[in-house]
C-alpha cells in the first residue's frame, strides 16, 4: 500500500463520528473479517483493513443528500440507483475515499464501488470485501449464514456466488428493483463455478 494512504487508526476515529453506532460496529466487522480473509488467501491485510472499514464510508448520508452530492460531483446515477438511492452509498464512497480519505490505492477504490452489487471479474481484494460485508459476525438475519461463513474461508468464489444467489432470492421476493450488474455478476460467478466442477 502506497504512503499516501490514510492509516486505518485516524479512519476508525473519522467513522466513529460520521456514522451511527450499528453502522459502525458493521464496519469493524468488516474490516476484521476482511483481513481474516486476507490472511487466508494471502491478500494485503492492511489493504484489507482499510477498504472494509471504508466500505460503507458514505452509507450515513441521507438518500437526498446522496442524489444531490452525485448531482454536485458528476457521478452517473442509473434508473434502479434513482428509485433505491441507497445503493448510491458505494459510488459515493469510492468517491470520499479518495477526495477525503486521500486512499489513492485503485483496488481498494474499487472494492469499495463494488462491494454491494459485485462486478463480474472481481480483483481479490473486491470479492474479499463483498464477502466480509456479508458475513462479518454482527450480520445475523441472513439465510444459510452458517454454511457461507464456513465456505467462505474454503472457496471464496463459491461464497461469492452463494451470496449473490441468496440476495437475488432475498430481492425477488421483495420485488425489489434490480439492478442490472448485480444479476450479471452473479451469472459470471455461476458459469465460473459451473466450468469448475466439469474439470
Ligand atoms: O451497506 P450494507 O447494508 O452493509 O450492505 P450492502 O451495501 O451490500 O447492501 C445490502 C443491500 O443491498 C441488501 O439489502 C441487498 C441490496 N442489493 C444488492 N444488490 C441490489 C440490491 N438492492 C437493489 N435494489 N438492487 C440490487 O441490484
Ligand atoms: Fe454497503
Ligand atoms: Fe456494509
Amino acid at each position: 500500500m502506497d504512503g499516501k494512504t490514510n492509516n486505518p487508526k485516524k479512519i476508525r476515529k473519522i467513522l466513529e463520528k460520521t456514522l451511527d453506532e450499528k453502522r459502525f460496529e458493521h464496519t469493524l466487522g468488516v474490516a476484521y473479517t476482511a483481513s481474516a480473509l486476507a490472511m487466508r488467501y494471502e491478500s494485503d491485510v492492511k489493504k484489507a483493513e482499510v477498504a472494509g472499514l471504508l466500505h460503507d464510508c458514505a452509507k450515513c448520508i441521507s438518500n437526498e443528500k446522496k442524489l444531490t452530492m452525485c448531482q454536485k460531483y458528476n457521478i452517473n446515477v442509473n434508473e434502479v440507483e434513482q428509485k433505491n438511492p441507497f445503493l448510491l452509498h458505494a459510488k459515493l464512497g469510492s468517491f470520499l475515499a479518495m477526495k477525503k480519505y486521500k486512499v489513492t490505492d485503485k483496488d481498494i477504490i474499487n472494492a469499495i464501488l463494488n462491494h454491494t452489487t459485485g462486478r463480474p471479474e472481481m480483483s481479490l481484494l473486491e470479492k474479499i470485501v463483498f464477502v466480509a460485508d456479508y458475513i462479518e459476525p454482527n450480520r445475523i438475519q441472513a439465510p444459510n449464514l452458517v454454511l457461507i461463513r464456513k465456505t467462505a474461508f474454503i472457496d471464496l468464489d463459491k461464497s461469492v456466488l452463494m451470496i449473490l444467489g441468496d440476495t437475488l432470492n432475498y430481492l425477488d421476493s421483495i420485488t425489489e428493483a434490480i439492478d442490472p450488474i448485480t444479476r450479471k455478476t452473479y451469472e459470471y460467478y455461476k458459469k465460473l463455478f459451473d466450468s469448475n466442477k466439469t474439470i
